[in-house]
């Protein structure tokens, strides 16, 4: 062979040759390709992709059972399916059993479901063999191709790559086409609980011991690679803290026209004639599956130019595909690889001569080199990501390799290494060969994600009960309205519907100063309420929020109310109202059985209050019996007020149309205004009165929500001020009816059918006697409030610690490690469940959860957030079924086929939680279509309204305010 010759031989071949400089352009843009990548930087194209997989550690080595494994897409048109043993750190290592099934050319560029039946027909040939029985299998999936992950087990494929062509799959989740596949088989079975790429299976695979591999690299038919990246740079993914494996997919580096001053002609036309041209540009430059090509194109080109085979060519080298990267790796074999040359091109219907043989091993040298050396420069660019992270070990990286280009070519691994060392010889790295070809690392994914799985069926197993259907709701609505209806008639009920004496709205008319009290919610206040002609001044008001000690809260009446008089000293002071007498309306926010605007006997205490001698009293005469003995004060108590109707008068001066007051805060409350004639308790049919339903109560005879409370609930209930201790002591209707008749407004108390009312300063018992004779069907003095345990904020928050405490002890939440804060009682506020529902990022819930001593992860503070919703969505459910209830009830008392009302809203959860009102307001939608509620948002809380009351009142008497 002559100069000449060898000339154009070297020529031809100097194009392969890639300079350092050139490797170093390329590792470098490569790395910026990463970054902006993983940025997700609006505008940038990266060419590299950069994906999740949802894989978030290295092999702990812990992982045990016995594992199916189906890979697809690694080697090429093949197709493997394994039977992985893992034994854990203690246990001898089980050799994998595996099977490999060649696809059919039809098969790889036919329908995906051909290929996915194919596989799951591959999948029981192989279990027939092994007979595995029904034993229910878990199955990884090693699918080596691009793919958008969402979590271990949803994987929607991108585009296909390689070899592969089959329609219907790009943009599908290809765990689901396996799935359908797998059960259109119906054979055994089989649940696909990991997606792993080819790359993240060779990294798991490797030992954790000395030191766990980082890097995945792959070099087979196609080339890849993934590494192990802190999460926090992972911009799609919003967290903060941990690590998570990204897939690269570096195979398409270059497609933005990066590689162009290193691509040859050979390189441009093998992609010109591949399946997907444009695309996979590095891919087409390194992976198995073009070397080949690349070599045959380049035969030709030398054969065209006479430098090989004397010119002349043949039809199979001229035939696409016809040269492999089996021969070119055989063919570079250092002692055998000159006679496989020969042998090869024979094949292809040519005479080599023994030069011909020895430039072809020259030309398969070149290509496969430059191939390891572009693949070096790529991975220098992932260790130069991996070392970048400050929080890593200084230690050296070690990279798992796998594929049959990196294990079976002769001197691809070592250049590789090499290379790797040339451009960055700083770098520590240990190369490991991947065990079985990565089955081993798919196998431990898939016992991750069968961990994950199950604690995530655990998870809904234990949130299912919170998820309540609209069977259920409209089962709620109906008992609500009959419980009402019960408690109108004064029979058995744990409503109780109680008057409130409020029977008409504010007309704008009304005028004056007055001072309200505003207690039983999250503050108390005392307010100067300045009501004006609501065309000028309107209404104003000071208020100042005065604290409550729980010693006074749960301390005696007496301190209670003096304290409350106190408050009221300090205010007036503050602004110069001492020595004026204004009339004061009282908005006490609990269950108490009025006689009149200004008399109300408190029924008992919810909310964590507990001063003692006062349920079964007048709160109002302890009010003035506190006035009195605080020397030298005057106060005009006119009206005792529930919070509720409060925030209906103060919405009704604002909206005529809001006849309904509801109140989700501390507790959880409505009124309404209902036709006197349904009143049992008060004389009269005509006009309507204003009735405190009491809701909280619902349930507590146990003919409702039964179904409703969970283990959680229970405990909460247990834990809480007022554990339901008893059941109502019904009396019947007619009794109470006779009560009725003879008595006046104070009379009621003393109706002759047991309807006596004991003096103030019973005992307990004597005062649950009392209760229970003041001839109300309403419960001792504990009752359990069941529908408020469900709904308001005082309870959610500890339904929510029990749910979490549940789900550590199941090791599904925390690793289940039991931290001492999530011990304690009422640690968990309401406003937490509103922080962490609303929008924030995952990181920032874990950051809350830190501040509650609680070392969560990201994924830890996603399910504290699912449990959050469920507790709370429930809650809005129910409520949204209790105001449905209350606005059918006054559209059918008005034989109304639409009704539109307005319902004044106030509390803290209402009003604070991200969610909560549109919950309500979407069940109100679904459970009262006929009725066209609006609701309205309280300004300034119940205190205006309950001067409104006054106001009204006032009014009403023909009594201007002083
Ligand atoms: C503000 C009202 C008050 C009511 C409270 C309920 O002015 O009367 O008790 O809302 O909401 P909470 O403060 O319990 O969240
Ligand atoms: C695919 C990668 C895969 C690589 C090695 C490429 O064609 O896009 O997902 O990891 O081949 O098999
Ligand atoms: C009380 C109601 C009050 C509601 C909202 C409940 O615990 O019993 O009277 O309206 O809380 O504050």
């Amino acid at each position: 062979m002559n100069e000449n010759t060898l000339e154009s031989v070297q020529q031809c071949l100097n194009q392969f040759d890639v300079t350092e400089e050139q490797l170093q352009q390329i590792q470098a843009g490569i790395l910026g390709d990463m970054e902006r990548a993983l940025g997700r930087q609006a505008g940038s194209s990266p060419s590299v992709q950069m994906l999740p997989t949802y894989v978030r550690s290295t092999p702990r080595g812990t992982e045990q059972g016995d594992f199916l494994v189906l890979e697809l897409g690694a080697s090429g048109a093949t197709l493997r399916v394994l039977w992985v043993t893992l034994t854990g750190i203690s246990g001898p290592r089980k050799e994998p059993v595996s099977q490999e099934f060649t696809i059919p050319t039809e098969i790889t560029l036919g329908t995906g479901q051909q290929l996915f039946d194919f596989a799951a027909g591959c999948l029981v040939q192989f279990l027939d063999q092994l007979q595995v029985g029904s034993q229910p299998i878990q199955l990884g999936f090693n699918f080596s191709f691009p793919c958008h992950q969402t979590g271990l087990n949803q994987s929607t494929l991108i585009s296909w790559t390689k070899g592969f062509r089959c329609s219907g799959v790009e943009g599908q989740d290809v765990v689901q086409l396996l799935r359908e596949a797998i059960q259109r088989q119906g054979a055994y079975n089989i649940e696909v609980v990991a997606v792993v790429n080819d790359t993240v299976g060779a990294m798991m695979s490797c030992d954790p011991s000395p030191q766990a591999c980082e890097v995945g690299l792959v070099v087979d038919t196609g080339t890849n690679a993934c590494y192990m990246e802190e999460v926090r740079h992972v911009a799609e993914l919003k967290e903060d803290r941990g690590r998570i494996c990204v897939n690269v997919q570096w195979g398409s580096f270059g497609d933005g026209g990066a590689l162009e001053p290193v691509q040859t002609p050979f390189d441009l036309q093998l992609d010109q004639e591949s399946l997907h041209p444009g695309t996979q540009r590095f891919e087409k430059m390194v992976g198995g599956l073009y070397l080949g090509e690349l070599v045959r194109l380049v035969l030709i080109h030398l054969a065209g130019q006479g430098a090989l085979f004397g010119g002349v060519t043949s039809p199979a080298l001229l035939t696409h595909g016809s040269v492999h990267v089996q021969h070119v790796m055989e063919i570079e074999d250092p002692s055998h690889g000159r006679a496989r040359a020969q042998a090869m091109l024979q094949e292809l219907g040519l005479t080599p001569s023994a030069q011909d043989c020895a430039q072809v091993q020259r030309v398969c040298g070149a290509v496969s080199s430059r191939a390891a050396r572009l693949c070096a420069a790529a991975l220098t660019a992932v260790l130069a990501r991996v070392r970048s992270n400050p929080e890593r070990s200084p230690l050296g990286v070690s990279v798992a390799t796998g594929g049959r280009l990196y294990k079976q070519h002769p001197r691809f691994s070592a250049l590789l290494q090499q290379t790797v060392r040339l451009l960055a010889p700083d770098a520590d790295v240990t190369f490991v060969p991947s065990e079985d070809g990565g089955g081993r690392g798919v196998a431990v994914v898939t016992a991750v994600a069968s961990r994950l799985a199950l604690q995530r069926r655990q998870l809904e197993e234990t949130l299912a009960p919170f998820r309540l259907h609209s069977q259920q709701l409209k089962a709620v609505q109906a008992q609500m309205r009959e419980s009402m209806v019960r408690g109108l008639r004064g029979e058995s009920s744990s409503i109780r519907m109680l008057p409130t004496y409020v029977c008409a709205m504010p007309d704008g008319t009304e005028r004056g100063d007055f001072l309200a009290l505003d207690l039983g919610g999250t503050n108390f206040r005392v307010l100067w309420v300045k009501v004006g002609s609501r065309s000028e001044e309107g209404i104003k008001i000071i208020n100042r929020v005065f604290s409550l000690p729980e010693s006074v809260t749960q301390g005696t009446g007496q301190q209670l109310f003096d304290h409350i008089v106190d408050c009221i000293v300090d205010f007036q002071k503050e602004n110069n109202l001492s020595g004026q007498t204004l009339p004061l309306s009282f908005t006490f926010s609990f269950p108490c059985k009025q006689l009149g605007l200004d008399q109300g006997i408190l029924l008992n205490w919810t909310k964590g209050f507990k001063a003692s001698d006062c349920e079964g009293q007048d709160v109002v005469s302890l009010l003035r019996a506190a006035i009195r003995r605080r020397q030298g004060v005057e106060l005009n108590v006119v009206a005792i007020v529930n919070d509720t109707v409060g925030t209906m008068m103060s919405c009704g001066y604002e909206d005529p149309h809001c006849e309904v007051g509801l109140i989700v805060g501390t507790g959880t409350n409505a009124c309404y205004m209902e036709e006197l004639g349904n009143v049992c308790a008060v004389p009269g049919d005509r006009g309507r009165m204003c009735i405190n339903m009491e809701w909280g109560a619902f349930g507590d005879d146990g003919l409702a929500l039964q179904e409703f409370y969970t283990p959680f609930d229970l405990s909460v209930d247990q834990a809480s001020i007022n554990p339901g201790k008893q059941r109502c002591r019904a009396r019947e209707g007619g009794a109470r009816r006779a009560g009725r008749e003879d008595s006046d407004r104070r009379g009621w108390a003393r109706g002759t059918s047991g309807c006596g009312w004991v003096g103030r300063g019973a005992d307990g018992e004597g005062r649950a006697e009392a209760v229970a004779n003041l001839g109300c069907p309403s419960y001792s003095l504990s009752a359990r409030a069941r529908y408020e345990k469900l709904i308001s904020g005082m309870y959610l928050g500890e339904i929510v610690r029990q749910v979490l405490l549940h789900l550590t002890h199941l090791r599904v939440l925390f690793g289940g490690q039991e931290f001492p804060s999530l011990q304690t009682k009422d640690i968990i506020k309401t406003k937490f469940l509103s922080e962490i529902e609303s929008d924030l990022e995952r990181w920032q819930v874990r950051a809350i959860l830190e501040k509650l001593d609680l070392q969560a992860d990201c994924e830890d503070a996603l399910l504290v957030r699912e449990v959050c919703q469920a507790v709370s969505r429930r809650a809005a459910q129910l409520c949204g079924a209790g105001v449905a209830a209350v606005v059918e009830k006054i559209r059918e008392n008005r034989g109304l086929d639409r009704l539109s009302v307005t319902v004044g809203v106030d509390g803290t959860l209402y009003k604070l939680h991200p969610h909560f009102s549109e919950q309500v307001k979407d069940a109100v939608r679904e459970l009262a279509p006929q009725c066209c509620v609006r609701f309205l948002l309280s300004e300034d809380g119940s205190g205006k309204g309950a001067a409104l009351v006054s106001a009204v009142a006032c009014r009403l008497a023909g009594a201007a305010g002083p």
